[in-house]
């Protein structure tokens, strides 16, 4: 379903087998070092969903090739096959082929009280899409313009194994996570919240 202009969501994209597959390897990318951690915002604010980053280190707001803000240590190299599944995720939504290859992954961990405030990401130096996969419990998603933070937006809830694409005039829209529905996770996944992984293309 087309949300707005390069703004396509496909329900459902990830059967339960790669879902757990991809589930997996977010828990595995979560340990240390380089693992799951907490955002601190320059101005003092603590992000309240965890984050992990594969590819590139995100900080707010740059990209580095080590946690600056954690352990030290170098970020996890970004897997060609992520790559690959970005590449066929921009197919599937877009109809054209990826033009450029994925080397980012922010995985985002909210557990039933986790917000994300609405912002625009545009700390990449690529207009490539952004690749998004849902996995686990169902969120709101809020999306904007890219105008203004404020109304008007559209709300559309995201499940476990769902797509989303955001290129063309949508690659900076504001958005943000309002809600997540605690306990709506398929029973089968084994996974308490929401996990959300981010496919970008740095321009770096
Ligand atoms: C999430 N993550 O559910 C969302 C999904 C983030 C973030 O917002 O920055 O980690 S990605 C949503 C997204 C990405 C790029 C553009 C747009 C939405 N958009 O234009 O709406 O954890
Ligand atoms: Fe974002």
């Amino acid at each position: 379903t087309q949300v707005a202009p390069g703004a396509v969501h496909i329900p459902d994209w990830l059967d339960a087998e790669h879902q757990r597959t991809l589930l997996d390897a977010c828990r595995e990318w979560a340990r240390p070092p380089a693992g799951l951690r907490t955002v601190r915002t320059p101005g003092g604010g603590t992000m309240t969903a965890r984050q992990v980053c594969l590819g590139w280190h995100w900080y707010p707001y740059a990209y580095a090739r080590t946690v600056a803000d954690g352990d030290g240590a170098p970020v996890k190299p970004f897997p060609e096959w992520l790559g690959e599944l970005g590449r066929r995720a921009v197919r599937d939504a877009l109809g054209d082929p990826a033009a450029a290859e994925y080397d980012i992954a922010l995985i985002n961990f909210y557990d039933s009280d986790a917000r994300m405030g609405m912002h625009r990401d545009s700390d990449e130096k690529s207009d490539a899409p952004v690749v998004s996969l849902s996995l686990g419990d169902t969120c709101v998603f809020r999306f904007g313009t890219t105008e203004t933070r404020t109304r008007p937006y559209t709300d559309v809830e995201l499940r476990s194994g769902d797509l989303f694409v955001f290129g063309g005039p949508s690659r900076l829209a504001y958005h943000g996570v309002p809600r997540v529905h605690g306990g709506t996770a398929p029973p089968g996944l084994g996974l308490s919240g929401r996990l959300n992984i981010t496919l970008r293309v740095s321009g770096l």
